[in-house]
């Protein structure tokens, strides 16, 4: 029944069906997160840097109507150029795939997809969270509600302050999420390494996180981890400089009426212009760190459920 709606990559498949390290990667952050063609740039260095980390990528959107996991590099350069591609999160997906039609996938429907392919490992930017002033919108993005059901761990570099960081994590806990630190006892705000906020646990290296992760699910404890891994001191930020140019884009999206799923995108572009581009540098870095971490990680975890 599902193969009528899931089309895995010969690859993809060979590594899962031998239980080999396997990393699910998203689309979102290639249409919707980043400029063409940094976006395809980096969607294929990422995964390059799973590669020489020892796992296989498997980049994850839906074309056609089928969900892919694995995108073969012409169809990652298609979705990084298409203006048409829709965003797709849980809600979207049934319309999307009986349309036939093309969507890129966020942090919740890149979860759920591998999910059903059988991927326990996920490498990304920054997750979705509730936005400030969520009080009033009740703009809380559904990939928490996707950590809370879904065994996926998700390695991101923490969330941007484009959402309210405090009650992100609020949320988190709501759901029954470990939001764990690597290497850190702070939880990090993507393009700092600081937010002034605590991890629940912190872990010194993939082995120790396996183990948690294997330890959870046996027990029937459903649902993801957040890994929260901080941008690499070189590439962060400043820290006065990305507060300004959140602060700003905030400020216009709300004077412009932007809302729903816009909004994420609208912040995101905006704080790339206000920057002059740099917190698009900062932002591929952490992808690419977040990437061999996640390699790491899905090593350690193959060996446990040989
Ligand atoms: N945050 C980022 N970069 C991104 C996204 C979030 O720093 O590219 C994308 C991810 O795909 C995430 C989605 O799942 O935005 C969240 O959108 P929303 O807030 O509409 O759920
Ligand atoms: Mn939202």
């Amino acid at each position: 029944m599902l193969e009528k709606y899931l089309d895995i990559k010969p690859e993809v498949e060979e590594a899962l069906k031998n239980r080999e390290p396997v990393v699910a990667l998203e689309s979102t952050i290639i249409s919707h997160g980043m400029p063409y063609p940094k976006n395809v740039e980096t969607a294929l260095g990422v995964e390059n840097i799973v590669r020489q980390n020892g796992a296989v990528p498997a980049t994850i959107g839906i074309l056609g109507g089928k969900l892919k996991v694995g995108l073969t590099e012409d169809e990652v350069e298609y979705l990084g150029k298409a203006k048409n591609v829709i965003k797709t999160s849980r809600r979207d997906i049934p319309f999307v795939v009986s349309k036939k039609l093309d969507g890129a996938t966020t942090v919740a429907s890149t979860m759920f997809i591998a999910a059903l392919a059988g991927i326990k490992v996920f490498a990304t930017g920054g997750i979705g969270g509730v936005h400030r002033g969520a009080q009033e919108t009740f703009d809380i993005s559904a990939d928490l509600q996707e950590l809370a059901q879904t065994n996926v761990a998700v390695v991101c570099a923490g969330a941007k302050a484009i959402l309210d960081i405090g009650l992100t994590l609020e949320y988190i806990e709501t759901c029954g999420v470990p939001v764990v630190g690597y290497g850190t006892d702070e939880f990090p705000a993507f393009y700092t390494r600081m937010s002034g906020y605590k991890v629940d646990y912190r872990v010194d290296n993939a082995e120790e996180l396996a183990a948690a992760l294997k330890t959870k699910w046996d027990l029937g404890l459903d649902g993801g981890v957040v890994v929260a891994n901080p941008i690499p001191e070189e590439h962060e930020m400043d820290y006065y400089v990305i507060t300004k140019a959140i602060n700003d884009a905030v400020a216009e999206a709300e004077a412009k009426g932007i809302k729903g799923k816009e909004t994420t995108p609208f912040l995101l572009a905006r704080v790339k212009e206000l920057t002059g581009g740099d917190s698009l540098e900062s932002n591929i870095a952490l992808v690419y760190n977040n990437a061999k971490v996640a390699a790491q990680l899905s090593l350690e975890l193959a060996k446990l459920y040989k």
